[in-house]
């Protein structure tokens, strides 16, 4: 398809149809779309990215689903992008939400996009770096990045936010253990789902135990005074949703008295632009071991065991190296 020379003006505009559009180019690992990114950068660093994660099945799209109708409320515009492989909500579905959801495809300050394919060859958390990226450059105010995952987390996504939030719900002990091992980074405020559970506020307090533990700090670097706010809520009801806008406007303003936004999109950034570089050289390398004869019989020396794997792959990569240099214009 021709590219469209309209397509970033009314991206930038806030044009809905043109996000999708976009989108779906990025989605594709379309030439055009990471054009229209390029182009439209500049625009970026409005919106404040909020990411949210847990467990599947805690409540965090019925969550941002209330989240969405709090933030309409206070005429703030908002882009929401939820990437679960497992259990994508369909155009028309929030999962159990499918009535607060119509009413949010209506409005045209409101921008959902669910993400699940992992065809592309970026990934998936590359497209979904960009997606929020054009979500950016179309004047959403906040946007919403709905992850699965604690720990191994299926897409590092969140790594790309402003804010964290890790929603949980009472009987999520996998997720404390996570915490407090480690194998999950601290975030920035913790919302306690279905807290019509008997079990929440015993939740609540193993939750603090394990925060004491460690750093009073979120993610992203740089000592700071912010206290990880642990909020109960009932998504499903709209409980708690005042309570958590209000926490994210507090991160929001405390990250940027402190200069701890400039610090974590400093880094976000640069995460970004080695996950890129690093998918393109691992296409390039597997490419070349499939295709470069060469290639194929340093691995066959490799498999005679007369050349180890090390230094096979000390010389693929100088090849690697020569080869780009060849290419490279004078
Ligand atoms: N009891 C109860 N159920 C809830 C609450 N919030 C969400 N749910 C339900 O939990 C289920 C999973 O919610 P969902 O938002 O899809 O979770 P996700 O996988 O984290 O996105 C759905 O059936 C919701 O209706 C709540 O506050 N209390
Ligand atoms: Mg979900």
């Amino acid at each position: 398809m021709a590219p469209d020379p309209t397509l970033s003006q009314r991206l930038l505009d806030g044009d809905k149809r043109a996000l999708a559009r976009g989108i779906s180019l990025v989605e594709d690992d379309h030439p055009d779309g990471w054009a229209l990114v390029s182009e439209v950068f500049p625009q970026t660093g409005k919106a404040a990215v909020v990411g949210f994660t847990g467990p599947p099945g805690v409540g965090k799209s019925t969550l941002l689903g209330a989240l969405t109708r709090a933030e309409r409320a206070r005429d703030r515009t908002v882009g929401v992008l939820s990437i679960d492989p497992s259990s994508p909500f369909t155009h028309g579905a929030l999962l159990g939400d499918r009535i607060r959801l119509t009413e949010h495809f209506l409005d045209p300050g409101v921008f959902i996009r669910s993400m699940a394919n992992r065809g592309a060859l970026g990934g998936l958390s590359e497209a979904a770096l960009q997606a929020a990226l054009l979500m950016d450059a179309a004047g959403r105010d906040v946007v919403f990045v709905e992850t699965v995952g604690v720990g191994q987390a299926e897409v590092d996504v969140i790594d790309h936010a402003d804010t964290i939030v890790l929603v949980l719900m009472p009987g999520s002990g996998d997720s404390i253990q996570a915490l407090k091992a480690g194998v999950m980074e601290i975030p920035d405020i913790i919302v306690v789902n279905k807290a019509d559970h008997p079990l929440t506020d015993t939740m609540v307090r193993e939750i603090r135990g394990v925060l004491s533990l460690g750093p009073a700090v979120g993610v992203g670097g740089g000592k700071g005074s912010w206290r990880v706010p642990i909020i109960k809520a009932q998504a499903a009801f709209g409980i708690g949703v005042d309570e958590l806008v209000e926490q994210l406007e507090k991160h929001r303003d405390h990250i940027a008295s402190e200069g701890t936004l400039i610090v974590r999109r400093r880094r976000n950034l640069m995460n970004e632009v080695v996950a890129i570089a690093t998918a393109r050289m691992r296409r390039t390398l597997e490419a070349s071991i499939r295709e470069d004869p060469d290639v194929q019989q340093m691995l066959d020396e490799v498999c005679e065991r007369r050349l180890d794997p090390a230094t096979a792959a000390t010389r693929i990569l100088a090849r690697g190296a020569e080869r780009a240099a060849e290419r490279r214009p004078a």
